[in-house]
């Protein structure tokens, strides 16, 4: 005892790998070693409510229950804790909870009804035990620890924890490489990541989250700190995960678990959830840089309806503007926007445009004499402008971390939505500047009143970007729902709109890349997000292009874009077969879209994420990455898309249960590997047995015809299995006030019968009368049909051996008996 703590108590020198160095001018400490100091034992402690203050003399650690199964560290190295504010988590406390403290002999234990934190007295490491089994979660293998930041001021701080030999990771949002993160580093700096490559880091976006997965228990971590922070998961020292930053506070929740599903939506109760989508963005939307002038979009939104290939929307990149100025028109390409949106809406194509965070120094354009009047624009330390040159030439950029600031960007998008733009795609807001990559260090921030530097604002500034964006279309759209996209973003970003994953290349690499990519942002509370399908840069050939639009039938967010230096990239530039396949797998996105719609709705209102990878599925039984290219689309059907050149065939591995082989109907019995024929028209899908799958008729674009029935789809089950069918507007809040409906089915059946159970809530009530049903797989020969007892005698077995009828919508209980 006293050994250890005369150890800790001394002040540890030592040259270390992991830290940051800061190249500073100063030769006196430049040679300077870097001094890192360690928490020593714990002297006192006082309670507040929810919060316990555990001091060492000097430095102070506030632990705070959050709920039963979230908890905060704060670390104030001379007790003076910085302001609790953050962009992420809006409100910290969820609900009272009943939680109990003890000072036990050698250690304080703070109780929740599942977890225990211990806070050991010696050597002040924090640990967090699942009160059940009472299995240590979560373990400090150091002291937490910092070191002074004299160029700066404030501290680069340090939290290192134990790692489980058999322990894996997953999450951290915007990474590229193997889903498993172990024995790898990784740093958060959102970076403008052109062509980016496998193992490439950092790239767009900062999600300090992580989710271990130990023994088979999940637990995560949320380091909730906007300066530049580091990840190493086992990679400096095989049996230790550290985190550490630049600046701002050693703060970081600990998220119960134990299943990684339940991290992932507590997450999300810190976080926030995506927004209801306006329907109309779950259809695919095409993209490039850029159509122009008004003749190339038109052409572009005929050759989508000649040829019958569904299409939602159409984006008009930075060629649309003047000069590159944002919120004008380059009036010789685009001669009467109004009129041409408002063409394109007739036909059913809703417009979305791009906005960059780059002003034009231009005392003859409105937005940057506004902005300059006014002060909105970034100032370095010493108070100049920041200036940097992007596509504009030399711009300033507006502070969007300053809430009068957003108000009045939000507002600039007035001319644009009255003229009927749908969306807006919000680039460039890492921020990236041509040359420096992006801004220097000193350039101030307002920080929502909190003041920093680029430092601590870099991270989060693409986030207030979009932010003020979406706030400032909800306001002009008067409460309909916006549609924004956004490259660069921090954690909580999915409040304020959907993402994708930036300048990728058309390569089967990146094919795979951008698979794992977007199932890691789902698990990590980005659920909206989708890939340039096709590849940014570079010529895709045709079967990887289409491979590319399977896989982004799938993706939440499912946008073809490519360079404008590229070939032609619609659907039909390939020619057959190409344009057929491509077409029947967008008609399937359009048939799935009530499923889709109401996987959102999961999403949203119960924080379940859009795409969950096998890991997520079945943690007792994948690890380490095992086929990381699957991944269930909702918890209904399970993709396995096919990633490689000329493949005739791919192994899949079914997680547990039975699922249908949603081609050709055959079962199959989970926990087993299957060899799938994958014919170019043909990316293995599978269904639960037991899921009730909604679809509507092919439309040509979201709401193009009233629905008048709703094909439910079911798969005979000898377990029961419950599904959901969510419905509202498409277009308004009105579901905030319950303004929906939502029907869930269940199915059960047995040799001789099948049930199917709807029970419905909320206060919409959806125009069609019918479901059609389509029930698959049925182990008996129909006799008799009761719909609420009552016996219907309209049935038939179609080609597929599928048993086929209808029923009014209203039914309570079908039973279909042998
Ligand atoms: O410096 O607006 O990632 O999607 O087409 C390039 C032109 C700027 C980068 C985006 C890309 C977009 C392009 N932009």
């Amino acid at each position: 005892m006293e050994e250890n703590k005369e150890l800790i108590n001394n002040i540890i020198t030592k040259e270390t790998v992991d830290a940051p160095i800061q190249h500073l001018n100063n030769p006196v400490t430049d040679i300077k070693p870097i001094v890192k100091k360690y928490l020593s034992p714990v002297q006192s402690v006082t309670t507040a409510g929810n919060k316990f203050f555990f001091a060492d003399g000097d430095a102070k650690v506030e632990i705070r229950v959050v709920s039963d199964e979230i908890i905060r560290v704060r670390l104030a190295p001379h007790g003076v804790f910085l302001d609790d504010f953050s962009y992420a988590v809006p409100v910290v406390d969820q609900k009272v909870t009943t939680f109990k403290f003890e000072e036990l002999q050698d250690h304080y234990a703070i109780s929740t009804n599942t977890v225990t934190c211990k806070v050991k007295k010696d050597d002040f490491h924090i640990s967090f035990t699942d009160n059940l089994n009472h299995k240590v979660m979560s373990e400090d293998a150091t002291p937490m620890h910092w070191e002074e930041n004299i160029e700066f001021g404030g501290y680069y701080v340090y939290a290192t924890k134990k790692c489980g030999a058999e322990e894996n990771f997953y999450g951290l949002g915007d990474k590229s490489g193997n889903m498993n993160l172990r024995g790898r580093h990784f740093q958060n700096w959102n970076t403008d990541a052109y062509s980016f490559g496998w193992d490439q880091d950092p790239l767009y976006r900062t999600i300090p989250f992580y989710v271990g997965v130990n023994e088979q228990a999940a637990y995560g971590i949320f380091f909730d700190n906007t300066f530049r922070s580091y990840f190493d998961f086992g990679r400096e020292d095989n049996s230790k995960t550290s985190f550490w930053a630049d600046g701002g506070e050693l703060q970081y929740y600990y998220i119960h678990g134990p299943h990684m599903m339940d991290v992932v939506k507590r997450y999300q109760t810190l976080t926030g959830t995506h927004p209801m989508p306006p329907k109309w963005a779950l259809g695919y939307h095409q993209c490039r840089w850029s159509y122009y002038p008004e003749k190339k979009v038109k052409e572009i939104a005929d050759g989508f309806r000649s040829r019958n290939i569904p299409c939602d929307a159409i984006y008009l990149d930075i060629d649309y503007m003047d000069g590159y100025r944002c919120f004008t028109w380059n009036k010789s390409h685009f001669p009467d926007p109004k009129r041409m949106i408002k063409e394109l809406a007739n036909d059913g194509f809703k417009t979305v445009v791009m906005i960059d965070p780059g002003i034009k120094v231009d005392d003859n354009y409105w937005v940057f004499k506004e902005g300059k009047e006014n002060n909105y624009f970034c100032r370095r330390s010493d108070d100049y402008f920041m200036e940097g040159h992007v596509w504009p030439g030399r711009c300033q950029f507006p502070d969007f971390t300053n809430p009068t600031v957003r108000e009045w960007w939000g507002n600039l998008y007035k001319e644009l939505v009255d003229i009927g733009v749908a969306g807006v795609w919000n680039d460039m807001n890492e921020p990236a500047v041509f040359g420096s990559g992006t801004f220097p260090n000193d350039v101030r921030h307002n920080y929502d009143g909190y003041r920093g530097s680029h430092r601590k604002a870099h991270n989060v500034y693409g986030m207030q970007m979009v932010r003020s964006t979406y706030d400032g279309l909800k306001k002009l759209m008067r409460n309909k729902r916006p549609f924004t996209i956004t490259r660069a973003g921090y954690s909580g970003m999915q409040r304020y709109g959907c993402v994708w994953t930036g300048d990728n290349v058309a390569t089967w690499e990146h094919l795979k890349i951008g698979n794992i990519q977007c199932q890691r942002m789902s698990v990590s509370g980005v659920p909206f997000c989708g890939t340039d399908i096709g590849g940014f840069s570079g010529e895709p050939d045709p079967e990887l292009f289409t491979r590319w639009i399977q896989l982004g039938t799938f993706s939440p967010f499912m946008r073809a874009h490519s360079a404008g230096d590229t070939a032609e990239r619609e659907p039909w530039s390939f020619g057959e077969p190409y344009t057929s396949i491509n077409r029947t797998y967008i008609e399937l996105r359009y048939r799935l879209l009530p499923y889709l719609y109401s996987v959102f709705w999961e999403h949203h209102r119960y924080g379940f994420p859009i795409l969950r990878p096998l890991v997520m599925l079945e943690q007792e039984n994948i690890s380490n990455g095992y086929r990381q290219d699957e991944f269930t689309f909702g918890d209904k059907i399970l993709v396995c898309p096919v990633l490689e050149q000329g493949a005739a065939s791919r192994m899949v591995y079914l997680p547990k249960g039975k699922w249908y082989n949603f081609w050709t109907h055959e079962i199959l019995t989970g926990e087993s590997e299957h060899s799938i024929a994958t014919p170019l028209d043909h990316m293995p899908l599978f269904v639960r047995a037991g899921s009730v799958i909604p679809e509507y008729p092919v439309m040509q674009y979201v709401g193009e015809k009233d629905v008048d029935e709703v094909l439910l789809n079911v798969y005979f089950s000898e377990y029961e299995v419950n599904s959901f069918l969510f419905e509202d507007h498409g277009d308004t809040f009105a579901y905030e006030q319950d303004i929906y409906s939502e029907k869930k089915f269940s199915v059960k059946g047995t040799q001789y019968a099948l049930t199917i159970e709807q029970t419905r809530s909320g206060l919409y009530t959806p125009n069609y009368e019918l479901y059609n049903y389509n029930i698959v797989g049925l182990p008996f020969n129909v006799n008799k049909i009761t719909v609420d007892d009552i016996e219907i005698t309209d049935y038939a077995l179609d080609e597929l051996n599928c048993l086929r009828f209808k029923s009014n919508k209203n039914f309570t209980t079908i039973k279909i008996y042998n």
